[in-house]
């Protein structure tokens, strides 16, 4: 098939992968790759990379995203599905048992940001007229639907299921961006990246998975679902998306995936000085919509990262599938590290 575009954004790789591609830089996720990550494991040693799901608590970093939500569901004769015993459908059974429902925000606390998340205008058919499009030239309407759409709403194409087939396994690599700029809010760009993985030795390699600890998602942990407006908005490191060097290292570099633990991998909103950027968020249009490299935000990265630094490692075997929820444009999900 041909591609769905006749020009690709500058600085993309869209068709690189095929013209049908929906995994982007997973497709670097190799058997070769995953072996490669397996060798990290030496103490058998496994991490949760999860806040608990309802963290941060609240809708104060995200005015439209909310708390997990529980439902109460009932049986027969109206009784709660909550310990509900089974003898009411079977006299002859003695079980009891539960069943819950929850609505979750699929974008709240951990979680994967798909590539149907964020998309951007761009006249890829050169008729001079800008059109929102995602990834590799899928189309609103057409590949990902919204509510008016027939179907909707749901991502017909992009959807996290894709990534989730994958299995998403590979060789995490951390940079612990806390142990050296604290709690301070601090943009991070390219000099204080590569300052920071030379002083601790990393070494980033085509097709890793990179994790960058800012300690925002212990903050979290101790504001125990009480957060503070004030510290959630100024506090840790985040990346300055609008540093066109930082821009260029991540395409360079074959980074497989781009995890934090903090909100948005950058700074949103972020207050650097101008620059003639029509992106809110320039770091998920370089990386969800030009380059296919899936963002993780709000991981727990502390504990791990106090591990390696005691160890004087940073890499790890990670295994992160999403939710396997067709058509969604981002997913909760309970990352482990194997070290
Ligand atoms: C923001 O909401 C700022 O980022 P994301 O949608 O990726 O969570």
């Amino acid at each position: 098939m041909a591609n769905r575009w006749k020009r690709r954004p500058e600085g993309s790789n869209w068709g690189d992968f095929g013209p049908d591609d929906e995994l982007g830089r997973l497709n670097l996720l190799t058997p070769e790759r995953v072996l490669a990550a397996v060798r990290e494991v030496r103490s058998g040693r496994s991490f949760c990379l999860s806040l608990p799901l309802d963290l941060p608590g609240g809708n104060l970093l995200n005015p439209n995203r909310f708390p997990p939500e529980r439902h109460v569901r009932t049986r027969k004769e109206g009784r709660s599905a909550i310990n509900y015993p089974l003898n009411l459908e079977n006299p002859d059974y003695g079980d009891v048992v539960s069943d819950d429902a929850v609505t979750l925000y699929t974008q709240y606390s951990t979680q994967w940001d798909g590539l149907c998340h964020v998309g951007h205008h761009f006249d890829a058919d050169g008729d001079g007229v800008a059109e929102p499009l995602y990834y590799n030239g899928f189309r609103p309407g057409a590949d990902v639907l919204a509510p008016q759409d027939e179907g909707g709403p749901a991502a017909r194409r992009l959807g996290i299921e894709k990534m989730a087939a994958t299995g998403v396994q590979g060789r995490g690599v951390l940079v612990d961006l806390h142990a050296h700029l604290g709690r301070e809010r601090t943009l991070v760009g390219y000099e204080q990246l590569m300052k920071v993985m030379e002083a601790d030795g990393v070494v980033v390699e085509e097709g890793d998975m990179l994790c960058l600890h800012t300690g925002f998602g212990q903050m979290l942990m101790e504001m125990d679902g009480r957060p503070d407006a004030e510290r959630l908005h100024n506090s840790c490191a985040a990346l300055d998306g609008r540093d066109e060097r930082l821009q260029r290292w991540i395409t360079e570099s074959g980074i497989a995936v781009l995890v934090a633990d903090n909100y948005a991998v950058e700074a949103f909103p972020n207050a650097a000085a101008g620059g003639g950027c029509c992106a809110a968020l320039p770091l998920h249009e370089l990386c969800l919509f030009k380059l296919g490299i899936h963002l993780g935000e709000l991981w727990y990265l502390t504990e791990l990262a106090a591990f390696l630094r005691a160890e004087k490692r940073s890499r790890f075997l990670l295994t992160a599938p999403p939710l396997r929820l067709p058509g969604s444009f981002g997913s909760p999900l309970t990352p482990v590290a194997t070290v």
